[in-house]
């Protein structure tokens, strides 16, 4: 493991440039070396020594922000040894992007992946038999769509939000996602990544019944071995509708409608049409709140008790892709009682509020949002983004979590994109270089020395719960791994970590699925924040 902890694939010329050097370093001066002419060509004081909690050793810091020239480096000191490997470059993270992407390509259900478009990791159709209504003998066509994660479930509440930051992504910066990604779709005139979303709307079409709820998944009853996807043959269940597929579906659905209006026109429309469907089925007080699991299925629950920000998503999308009054007011009144925040599955308010917020920088006219409203999302914002900028500040490691769960690298993520959107509302460059410390985290600056996505970096994951991975004896590059959770949600990492500290309770063991697993909105979620943090100039601004 290095001692010099950095972000392994790289610096934006522009950004703030940290690293980390751990324990008792002796140094007091760092060098900045070009990697190709192994020349120095900047030297940095080593400083700010400090106790790092969540890793229980001293760290010091070391600043090398000046040095702005693209190129290839390395850090060296006498005592700390080198880091790894880094580059400066206003692309650096292009090729990061176009993977993090690709894995939902990879993560296809219901069809083969051919070997010119997925190599070892291609496999025969999967999941193309029949699926059942729990506790039926009724069956329905839900094929296709995406496998969520390590697993081969399908999760409305997952797909979507995936599928909403993969939109958010194309609409911030088009010209970053081309049509030649080897995908099936590609030279075919329309974005890749828009055709990827299309592969997961269309099964989402499927799992909205006719009265307009959506189902809350498509599972076996319990999780496979770790075989490839064809392999699993069991029954499939469709578990009943819930209130929370069916809000998020709506709101994609509605977020499609825009995206989709050039590209696609008629599906555009249909993708409005059901998303409008959803909300009545809504309105009628139709769907569950799915706390857990229905009797005999284990897989994923994605249980929540609270389903009121997925209806505040859902509105704020369909008030953007229709500005009728119903949804306007159904958001005014909901974010003027509550600003609801979250990038995940289970909290997605602040997809909401970056939908309202961005009327206003849209349409140039005050009138379509009410001024208080924004007001009111962007105090909260900001007040979410300061806690993480103060977080970060006292971390060794410049991370805003102060503490560690199942999917925490998500959560890291999520700090960033706070951060960010409080930087587009002000443009204070301080929650800018907050932003960017959540990215360095996840990349290489963090206590395990690892940058947590498979196959880029020095040190990344090379065992990640995924079973075409496990099967395949190798990752599929690109994917993010949860990070560490100090909850000790597994076996493995129970056994391994139990005496570790909050950011080092990570394994990279193929057993560990509470921190080594991979999923697809932990994907897309770092898809949409390396864009918003290297699009700074043709952002949309909120302020
Ligand atoms: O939000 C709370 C936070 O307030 C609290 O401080 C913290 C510590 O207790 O817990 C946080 O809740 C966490 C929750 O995710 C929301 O992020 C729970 O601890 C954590 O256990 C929960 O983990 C989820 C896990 O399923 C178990 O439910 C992961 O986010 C979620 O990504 C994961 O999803 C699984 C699918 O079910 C099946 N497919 C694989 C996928 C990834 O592992
Ligand atoms: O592979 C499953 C992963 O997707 C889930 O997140 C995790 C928790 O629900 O469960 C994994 O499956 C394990 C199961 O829960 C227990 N037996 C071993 C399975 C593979 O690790
Ligand atoms: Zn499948």
């Amino acid at each position: 493991m290095y001692q010099i902890a950095l972000n392994q694939i790289g610096y934006l010329p522009c950004s703030k440039k940290t690293a980390v050097f751990r324990g008792e370093c002796a140094d007091t001066e760092f060098e900045v070396v070009d990697a190709s002419k192994n020349t120095v060509v900047f030297i940095g004081t080593i400083s700010d020594k400090r106790y790092s909690p969540s890793s229980g050793e001293n760290v010091c810091t070391g600043d090398f922000s000046a040095l702005a020239e693209n190129g290839t480096y390395y850090i060296r000191t006498k005592s700390c040894g080198a880091s790894a490997p880094f580059k400066i470059g206003n692309d650096i993270f292009n090729d990061l992007l176009g993977d993090t992407v690709r894995m939902m390509y990879m993560q296809r259900c219901g069809v083969a992946l051919e070997e010119k478009y997925a190599g070892k990791f291609s496999h025969k159709a999967c999941h193309t038999h029949k699926a059942y209504f729990y506790g039926t003998e009724e069956c329905a066509d839900v094929s296709g769509g995406w496998h969520d994660a390590g697993d081969y479930g399908r999760y409305p509440v997952a797909a979507a939000v995936t599928a909403a930051e993969l939109l958010l992504a194309y609409e911030t910066a088009p010209q970053l996602f081309p049509d030649d990604t080897n995908i099936p779709e590609s030279g075919n005139g329309v974005p890749d990544i828009l055709d990827e979303v299309k592969y997961c709307l269309d099964w989402l079409f499927k799992m909205q019944s006719p009265e307009g709820g959506v189902y809350h998944k498509v599972t076996c009853a319990n999780f496979p071995g770790y075989i490839m996807p064809e392999e699993e043959t069991d029954r499939l269940i469709i578990c009943p509708v819930s209130k929370t597929a069916t809000a998020d579906f709506a709101a994609v659905m509605a977020m499609a409608h825009d995206s989709f209006a050039e590209v696609y026109p008629d599906y555009a429309e249909k993708c409005l049409s059901a998303a409008e469907r959803a909300w009545v089925f809504l309105e009628g007080g139709g769907g569950a709140l799915i706390t857990k699991n229905p009797e005999g299925i284990v897989t994923g629950a994605y249980s929540d008790d609270c389903c009121e920000d997925e209806f505040y998503w859902a509105a704020a999308q369909l008030y953007k892709a229709t500005g009728k009054e119903k949804y306007r007011s159904y958001f005014e009144k909901a974010a003027a009682e509550k600003v609801f925040a979250g990038f995940g599955w289970r909290n997605v308010g602040h997809f909401g509020n970056i939908a309202y917020l961005s009327l206003k920088a849209e349409m140039k006219d005050p009138a379509v949002t009410d001024e208080s409203v924004s007001d009111m999302i962007s105090k909260a914002v900001i007040s979410e983004a300061n806690h993480y900028v103060s977080c970060a500040a006292s971390d060794g490691y410049g991370s805003a979590l102060k503490h560690y769960w199942w999917g925490s690298n998500m959560q890291a993520t999520a700090c960033g994109m706070v951060c960010m959107l409080a930087y587009k509302l002000t443009g204070d460059a301080a929650y800018y270089d907050a932003a960017v410390g959540q990215l360095d985290f996840l990349l290489g600056k963090n206590p395990m020395g690892i940058c947590y996505v498979t196959g880029w970096g020095t040190s990344a994951p090379r065992d990640p719960h995924h079973r075409p991975s496990i099967a395949a004896g190798e990752a599929v590059k690109g994917m993010v791994v949860g990070g560490a959770d100090q909850e000790l949600d597994d076996h493995i990492v129970k056994e391994k970590c139990k005496d570790a500290f909050p950011a080092m309770c990570y394994i990279d063991d193929c057993n560990s699925y509470s921190t080594n697993e991979v999923d697809t909105y932990w994907n897309s979620l770092l898809t949409l924040l390396l864009v918003w943090i290297s699009n700074t100039n043709n952002h949309l601004t909120y302020g």
